[in-house]
């Protein structure tokens, strides 16, 4: 009899295949939030692969951590790690954003296994975060709660009334990351609404606050193993600082890359240009 060869995948292999998959689907519309989906990767990879405790095959199960997008608008993204993930079988990349899809240009919770929530309209996920993260602690549960939201969030006034609240409740079950790409619909995020010093301001509402590298994946993985590990009775955000389109260099360089279609013959390009740039 043969011994079972366990396949040790990195951090690192995780978001290229996050970003290989985002690529595709993005492929499959030819236009899309395809610079977040590549630079929020990394955070995404160790959230699903070295934070996260879930059963991809009961995406529903009692005890597992939930992970609420709150930028809906970021959905490709996180299909991508879902696939990866197995809670999504990989035969449906394909049908992303198509009629009769599970995978609705933004994030829908009735449609998709693994979305914990809808999303759309900006600015509530945090909110919502708060309140699951205090009803499971009532429970008595062990479960984490994960959310994402983005920086043109900051502008909206519910991000900082459930940033003041989840501190109020002490809610160190609840583990926030922002993306700050600086960049949003209209412009340079900091441009539309000056929101440093965000680290300052942040502790001062009550959070355990770390900024890294967003797209340093070991820097990531440090901050996700504090944020589950600290002590303080304080929830906890990670800021991570990231790279639009990071992992194919045109597409990092593109201007006003809030919304971008790529030309047919481009996706190859990235695709080529991805696996150029892949760790070992
Ligand atoms: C409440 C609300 N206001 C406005 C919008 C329109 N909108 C969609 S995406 C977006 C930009 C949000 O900023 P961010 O997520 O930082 O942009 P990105 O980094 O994806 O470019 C806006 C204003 C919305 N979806 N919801
Ligand atoms: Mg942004």
């Amino acid at each position: 009899m043969s011994t079972p060869v366990i396949e040790e995948v990195t951090l690192a292999e995780r978001a290229h295949r996050i970003r290989r998959n985002a690529l595709l689907m993005g492929e499959v519309q030819g236009q899309g939030y395809i610079g977040q989906a590549l630079d929020i990767a990394d955070v995404l990879a160790v959230a699903y692969f070295g934070a996260m405790n879930y059963r991809p095959e009961d995406p529903q199960w009692e005890d597992r951590d939930r992970f609420l997008l709150s930028n809906g608008h970021y959905a490709i993204a996180l299909y991508a790690a879902l696939f990866e993930a197995g809670i999504l079988p990989q035969e449906e990349l394909e049908t992303y954003g198509s009629d009769d899809s599970r995978l609705p240009m933004s994030g829908m919770a009735s449609y998709t296994p693994g979305m914990e929530m809808s999303g759309g309209s900006l600015g509530q996920g945090l909110t919502i975060a708060v309140g699951r993260g205090l009803g499971l602690k009532r429970k008595g549960s062990k479960s984490f709660v994960y959310t994402l939201f983005s920086d043109g969030e900051l502008d909206e006034g519910s991000v900082w009334e459930g940033l003041m609240s989840a501190a109020h409740w002490k809610l160190d079950n609840l583990i926030a990351m922002v993306d700050v790409n600086n960049q949003q619909a209209d412009g340079p995020s900091t441009q539309i609404m000056a929101f440093e010093p965000l680290v300052e301001k942040l502790e001062a509402f009550g959070w355990y606050v770390q900024r890294v590298n967003g797209n340093d994946i070991d820097a990531v993985k440090r901050a996700f193993d504090n944020a589950r590990t600290s002590k303080e009775a304080k929830p906890r955000i990670i800021v991570c600082d990231t790279k639009m389109g990071c992992g194919v260099p045109f597409l990092e360089q593109r201007e006003k890359n809030h919304f971008i279609r790529v030309d047919a013959d481009e996706w190859q390009l990235a695709l080529e240009a991805l696996e150029a740039g892949r760790q070992a």
